[in-house]
C-alpha cells in the first residue's frame, strides 16, 4: 500500500514501534528549536542529564516571546540561554531577530526532515514538507540529547484543495474554514496533509499559516508536499540544496479526505474565544473595532506585510482604531523597508512594534476595556490579550487592514483591487543575529540570574493515592487558562514558586492557595482539557501545587505528554456522566494504580458519596514506568530510554 508524505517521512525516522494508528511509535529527530518562554526551563532539564553536547544535526534556541525586559528577569533568562546554547551546541537567535517559527521558515527547515520545538506552532515548518511536532520542554530536551521522540501513530486526513482563491481570501481564511468545519477537537489524533491541484498557487509562506493552525484543530501535525513552490523558496533564501522533494504515493490512503473548493471561499472570522467560532466577515459587518494585530508567527510573512501596505497605502486608519504592525523576523522588516511598503504602513498611521510574539501572548498591545480586537493571529482565548473582558476575533491580513481603514469589521473584497502580490527572487540574507555554538564549550560559564529557581521535585506513584478534587473545570480548558502568560507573569518561566500564584487565575484565582493546603490534590476537567500551548509549565505548576492526578472527558495531545512527563496521572471517566455528579471538593481514593496502569482501567472511590467512578488509560510501557518513577527527567536519569 502506498504511503502518505507523513508516513514516509516517520517510516524513515522510525526507531521503534509499529505504524499503526493508535500505537506508539519513536522518532529521530532531526532537529530541535526552543522559545525563550519555554527554552530555559528545556536546557535546565538538559542540562541536568549531564550530556555535554546536544547530538541532533541542529539546534536553535530562539528568543521571541518575552523581549520587553520590564526587569532584570528577562535579560538575565536571555543571558541563560545565549551562554547555555553556546557550551552546547545550539545555535542562538538573538532577541530582535524574529519569530522562531518564522525564522525557522525562513533560513533553517528542511523538507522531508524531523523537528520537534518547544512550541505548540512548530507545525509551521509543514509549509516546507518536514515533519514538525510541538513538543513539552522535556521531550526536546531528550531529543537534543539523542532520545527518541514518542508519538501515538496518527491518522491520517487529507485536505484536497481545488480552484483558486478570489482576489483579498488568503490562506488564514482557509485554516478558519477549515475550523469551522472541524472544530477544535476535528484534528485529535491525525495528521492533516494538504493537497490538490489547489495548492499549487500557494506560496511557502501561506502554506506556513496553514500548517500553523493546524495546531488549533488539536492535530499532532500539518504537512505539505515538497513541490517546486518549495524549490523557489528554497532558492530564494539561498539554499536550494536543502530541498527535497517530497509527496505522497498515488495509492496513499487518507482516514478522512475533506474538500475545500478555493474560488468558493470568503473572508471568515473567529469570533471569541475560541479558535473554531467561525463565520464569515461580511456577517459581522457593523461591529466596530477598537484595536487591530497584524503579526504573530500565523501572518507575518513579507507577502502578508506586503499585501497590508498595499491596502494601507495613501489612506489613513480609522481614528477609533489602533492598529499595531509586528514583523515576523529582521528578514521581514528589513525588506519592508527595502521596498517603501513599510513607509507606506507607517504613514496610514500604524504603530510598529518589535519582530516578536508581542500581543499574540499579551505582551503589550491590550486592548481597552471590553476592547475589540481583530488579529492575524492564531488564538483568541478569554484573557490571552491582556484585557479579560477584551473580545479578540481572528482575520487575515486582508481583512484587518480593510478594517482598520472603516473601523467596522469588513469584508476585504469589497476594497478596491490591488495588483497580484509575488514573492521575490531573492530574499535579503543576513544570519548575523544568530550566533553558532562554541567549538568546543566544555570550559564555557553558563550564566544564571537569582529568577532561576531550581526545577521543582515530584513524587513517584506508590501503589493508591488519596487527594480532594480541589477544582473542577468544565469543557476546551487551555494552556492560558492552567497557567497564564501575559506580561505581568511571562517573565517569571523559569520560577516555578513565583509562577505558581497565578496558577488557574483566570477559572478561580483562590485555586492556588487551596491546592497547596489541600495537600495531595485532583483537578477534574471537560472535554480537550489542555488544549492550546506546548507549556509544560500548565504541568509543572500544577505539580508544584500537589496535584497528582487530572480527570477528564478527554485531553489535548501535548498537554496529557507534558502532565506523564511530570508525574501527573491524566485519567479519563469510562462515562463521561460521572463527570456531572462528581463535585468539587470531594475526597477521592484511587486504588491498585500498578495494575490498573496495564489493564488500561483503574477505580476511583468517591469517598463522600461512596460512589464507584470507573476512569480508563491508556499508557504504553514506557509512559508506566516514567510516571511511577515520578516523571520523564527521574526516568532519564536512572537510564530509561
Ligand atoms: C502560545 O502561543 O501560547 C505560546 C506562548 O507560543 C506557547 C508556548 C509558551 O507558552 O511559551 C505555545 O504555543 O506552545
Ligand atoms: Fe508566539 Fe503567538 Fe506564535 Fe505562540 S502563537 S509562537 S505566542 S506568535
Amino acid at each position: 500500500m502506498g504511503k502518505t508524505i507523513a508516513q514516509k517521512i516517520i517510516a524513515a525516522h522510525l526507531v521503534s514501534g509499529e505504524m499503526v494508528p493508535g500505537k506508539e511509535v519513536a522518532l529521530r529527530i532531526d532537529q530541535t528549536l526552543t522559545q525563550d518562554a519555554t527554552g530555559t526551563m528545556a536546557y535546565l532539564e538538559f542540562e541536568s542529564m549531564g550530556i555535554p553536547r546536544v547530538k541532533t544535526e541542529f539546534s536553535i534556541a530562539y528568543v521571541d516571546h518575552n523581549t520587553l525586559q520590564c526587569g532584570f528577569e528577562n535579560p538575565d533568562d536571555h543571558l541563560y540561554l545565549q551562554t547555555v546554547a553556546a557550551k552546547y551546541g545550539v545555535h542562538f537567535s538573538r532577541p530582535g531577530n524574529g519569530i522562531c517559527h518564522q525564522v525557522h521558515l525562513e533560513r533553517f527547515g528542511k523538507p522531508g526532515k524531523t523537528l520537534i520545538g518547544s512550541d505548540s506552532h512548530t507545525p509551521t515548518a509543514g509549509g516546507l514538507g518536514m515533519l514538525a511536532f510541538g513538543a513539552g520542554g522535556m521531550d526536546v530536551a531528550v531529543a537534543m540529547g539523542g532520545g527518541a521522540y514518542y508519538i501515538t501513530m496518527p491518522k491520517m486526513y487529507k485536505v484536497h484543495l481545488t480552484g483558486t482563491l478570489p482576489p483579498f481570501v488568503s490562506a488564514k481564511d482557509i485554516s478558519l474554514e477549515l475550523l469551522r468545519i472541524l472544530s477544535v477537537k476535528g484534528g485529535v489524533g491525525a495528521i492533516i496533509e494538504w493537497g490538490g491541484p489547489g495548492i499549487a498557487a500557494l506560496s511557502v509562506p501561506e502554506r506556513a499559516t496553514i500548517a500553523n493552525m493546524g495546531t488549533e484543530l488539536g492535530a499532532t501535525t500539518s504537512i505539505f508536499p515538497a513541490d517546486e513552490v518549495t524549490r523557489a523558496f528554497l532558492a530564494a533564501q539561498n539554499r536550494e540544496a536543502d530541498f527535497s522533494p517530497i509527496a505522497p504515493d498515488t495509492d496513499a490512503q487518507y482516514d478522512r479526505i475533506i474538500n475545500i473548493n478555493l474560488s468558493a471561499l470568503k473572508p471568515m472570522i473567529a469570533c471569541p474565544h475560541n479558535p473554531d467560532n467561525v463565520v464569515a466577515a461580511e456577517s459581522l459587518q457593523n461591529v466596530k473595532v477598537d484595536q487591530i494585530c497584524i503579526g504573530s508567527c500565523t501572518n507575518s510573512s513579507l507577502l502578508d506585510l506586503l499585501k497590508v501596505a498595499a491596502i494601507l497605502k495613501g489612506k489613513t486608519i480609522a481614528p477609533n482604531v489602533s492598529l499595531s504592525i509586528s514583523p515576523g523576523s529582521r528578514q521581514v522588516l528589513t525588506m519592508l523597508s527595502q521596498c517603501g511598503a513599510l513607509a507606506d504602513i507607517l504613514a496610514s498611521g500604524a504603530r510598529l512594534l518589535e519582530c516578536a510574539c508581542g500581543p499574540c501572548i499579551g505582551m503589550g498591545f491590550s486592548p481597552n476595556s471590553g476592547g475589540v480586537s481583530l488579529r492575524t493571529f492564531n488564538r483568541n482565548f478569554h484573557g490571552r490579550s491582556g484585557t479579560k473582558d477584551a473580545q479578540v476575533y481572528l482575520v487575515s491580513p486582508e481583512t484587518a487592514a480593510a478594517s482598520a481603514l472603516s473601523g467596522y469589521i469588513t469584508d476585504p473584497t469589497t476594497l478596491e483591487p490591488i495588483s497580484a502580490m509575488e514573492l521575490p527572487e531573492t530574499f535579503h540574507i543576513d544570519d548575523s543575529a544568530v550566533l553558532p555554538p562554541a567549538e568546543d564549550g566544555s570550559t564555557l560559564e553558563v550564566l544564571r540570574g537569582p529568577n532561576i529557581k531550581e526545577f521543582p521535585k515530584s513524587k513517584a506513584f506508590s501503589d493508591s493515592l488519596s487527594a480532594k478534587a480541589v477544582l473542577k473545570v468544565g469543557d476546551n480548558i487551555t494552556t492560558d487558562h492552567i497557567m497564564p502568560a501575559g506580561a505581568k507573569i511571562l517573565p517569571y518561566r523559569s520560577n516555578i514558586p513565583h509562577l505558581a500564584q497565578y496558577c488557574f487565575e483566570v477559572c478561580d484565582p483562590t485555586f492556588p492557595e487551596r491546592a497547596k493546603s489541600a495537600g495531595d490534590g485532583i483537578i477534574v476537567g471537560g472535554s480537550n482539557y489542555g488544549q492550546g500551548s506546548s507549556r509544560e509549565h500548565a504541568a509543572l505548576v500544577p505539580m508544584y501545587l500537589g496535584i497528582r492526578c487530572v480527570l477528564a472527558k478527554s485531553f489535548a495531545r501535548i498537554h496529557a505528554a507534558n502532565l506523564i512527563n511530570a508525574g501527573i496521572l491524566p485519567l479519563t471517566f469510562e462515562n463521561p456522566g460521572d463527570y456531572d455528579a462528581l463535585q468539587q471538593d470531594h475526597s477521592l481514593r484511587i486504588t491498585d494504580i500498578r495494575n490498573g496502569m496495564t489493564l488500561g482501567k483503574i477505580t476511583v472511590v468517591d469517598e463522600i458519596t461512596g460512589k464507584t467512578i470507573p476512569v480508563l488509560c491508556n499508557f504504553t510501557p514506557r509512559q508506566q514506568q516514567i510516571l511511577l518513577k515520578g516523571g520523564l527527567l527521574n526516568y532519564t536519569k536512572d537510564g530509561g530510554q
